[in-house]
């Protein structure tokens, strides 16, 4: 049995906004929360109302005129308190986040430990933030590139990496000096709420983080549509961006971070055994609700059975189990019934159109799964184009293979599909990683292995996966103007 520690954590956050420094309860309607691997209701969140809203982002506004004027240093001195507190309290973190998203607590830590290393980066980051001086046509002249901040930014994440995906623009935000308003994932939010509490504990000053609880649809649009709001960091599904973008009344700096259906290509040259390693990894880790999981794979023919079988093994080993009561399961409950469904339905409709399944198509059985929202990693093969699995984005534990014969056929696969976000390789020769490379339509390419992005790298999404960064240079100049200073100073005149 888990320690219930973490139960008190959610009951003192149940209810609560995050505005001007400190937890009020929510003056809206009441929302619950759900435990997915058992279907019982973990809290309620308060569903922000429009004044709620304006609170929280005029409080943002007047903390914006004293933390933009802090020096990096002080602002960088306080991201490594807040990353020194979260990394002190990961494995209870860990356990608010699997009680409301289902993955297993020792997956939930390291995602909270990561947050905590963003912390520090973006910490040392804060104190590198240098302009430019432009050369100028003219003797006596002189351009400054100054970087200041944007202002206010409205953040608005999903549920797949709760900790994460707030952490980055939290962290971005806080070491370029912007302030910000958090609109966490309704089915997930007290892991935002945990964070909130850590950023008063590490003394950052009152309005400069604010957390709003609700809806997507009224809270989040709220924050888009809010004229006091200079700044839209979104990551969510392409529907979602696109909707925000279409929707947003003022012009406003906006980041998209948005879908994937990425492809691993394993070629005649790869190290067959290290390929379907990476792709159990890629495809089924978070149950597959990640932007960047490997959703389908194209393998060279002459390798093509070989791999096929190794992965449904490899599949059929991994354990799925309530991540609450099983720390170290490979797999735990999937977020929600909506991504089950739509694993269930790309499932069935390749089936349908002659796919060949390989391991898992059902749910576990016993009474440990009778509640929740649970799935086996499943493997289809013999997979084409017309089918859902090889077209579209899963967002669960779902992978469809197919073989290819040649290079050129590869490319064309792998890039026949709106989204641009991340893309595998498996290959040993030379010729075929520098093709695949330089081919690859996709901000990501990760070759001979499957960690696409690293903190210090820029991450982000083409085509219908997105526009701009986060991680690295790239990810924190997202969060600035440029203000271009021209001096005449009279020298050499
Ligand atoms: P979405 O349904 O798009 O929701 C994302 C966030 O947007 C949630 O907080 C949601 O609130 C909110 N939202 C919904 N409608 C809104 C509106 N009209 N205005 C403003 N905000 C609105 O995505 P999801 O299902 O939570 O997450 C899965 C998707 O995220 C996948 O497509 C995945 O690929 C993508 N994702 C991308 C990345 C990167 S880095 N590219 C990383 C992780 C996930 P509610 O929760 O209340 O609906």
């Amino acid at each position: 049995m888990a320690d219930a520690s973490y139960f008190d954590s959610i009951s003192r956050l149940d209810g609560q906004l995050f505005i001007g420094g400190a937890f009020r309860p929510g003056e809206g309607s009441r929302l619950p929360v759900e435990n997915p691997a058992t279907g019982e209701t973990i809290g309620h969140i308060a569903a922000a109302t429009g004044a709620e809203v304006d609170a929280a982002v005029a409080a943002a506004r007047a903390a914006f005129r004293i933390w933009s004027r802090e020096l990096p240093r002080t602002r960088a001195n306080a991201l490594h308190r807040l990353g020194d507190l979260i990394a002190a309290d990961a494995l209870n973190m860990a356990r608010i986040m699997t009680a409301e998203q289902g993955k297993p607590v020792n997956e939930a830590k390291g995602e909270i430990l990561k947050l905590a290393e963003a912390c520090h980066f973006y910490a040392e980051e804060a104190t590198r933030v240098h302009g430019e001086i432009v050369p100028n046509d003219q003797p006596g002249f002189q351009s400054l590139v100054v970087r200041e901040p944007i202002g206010v930014v409205g953040a608005i994440t999903p549920w797949n990496y709760p900790a994460e995906l707030v952490g980055w623009k939290l962290c971005a935000s806080l070491a370029a000096a912007c302030t910000i308003v958090i609109k966490p994932a309704e089915i997930t939010p007290y892991t935002a709420l945990a964070i909130a509490e850590k950023c008063a504990d590490a003394g950052i000053p009152a309005g400069v983080v604010n957390v709003l609880t609700g809806k997507g649809s009224q809270v989040g649009q709220a924050l888009v549509e809010h004229p006091h709001v200079d700044k839209i960091a979104f990551t969510g599904s392409s529907a979602v961006g696109l909707h925000i973008q279409q929707s947003c009344p003022q012009v406003k700096r906006l980041s998209l971070e948005l879908g994937g259906n990425c492809p691993l290509v394993v070629t005649a040259s790869a190290d067959v055994a290290a390929a379907v390693k990476g792709a159990a990894r890629r495809s089924f880790r978070n149950c597959g609700q990640i932007c960047i999981a490997i959703n389908r794979i194209y393998v060279h023919r002459s390798v093509y059975d070989e791999f096929v079988a190794q992965l449904g093994a490899a599949a059929d080993a991994l354990s799925v189990r309530n991540g609450l009561e099983n720390a170290a399961a490979d797999l735990g409950a999937m977020a929600s019934g909506e991504p089950l469904a739509k694993t269930k339905e790309h499932l069935a409709d390749a089936l349908e159109k002659g796919a060949r399944l390989i391991a898992g198509g059902k749910a576990p059985e016993g009474a440990e799964y009778a509640g929740g929202h649970f799935f086996r990693p499943t493997v289809v093969a013999d997979c084409d184009h017309s089918m859902k699995v090889m077209t579209e984005e899963t967002f669960g534990p779902l992978i469809g293979v197919a073989p290819f014969d040649d290079l050129d056929e590869a490319v064309r696969l792998a890039n026949d599909t709106p989204y641009g976000l991340a893309s595998y390789v498996y290959a040993r020769d030379l010729v075929e990683i520098q093709t695949l490379s330089q081919e690859l339509d996709y901000g990501n390419v990760a070759i001979n292995n499957v960690d696409a992005g690293i903190m210090n790298a820029p991450y982000g999404g083409r085509k219908q996966s997105g526009v701009g960064y986060e991680h690295g240079r790239e990810g924190l100049l997202e969060y600035f103007n440029f203000k271009h200073v021209r001096l005449h100073h009279g020298v050499g005149n």
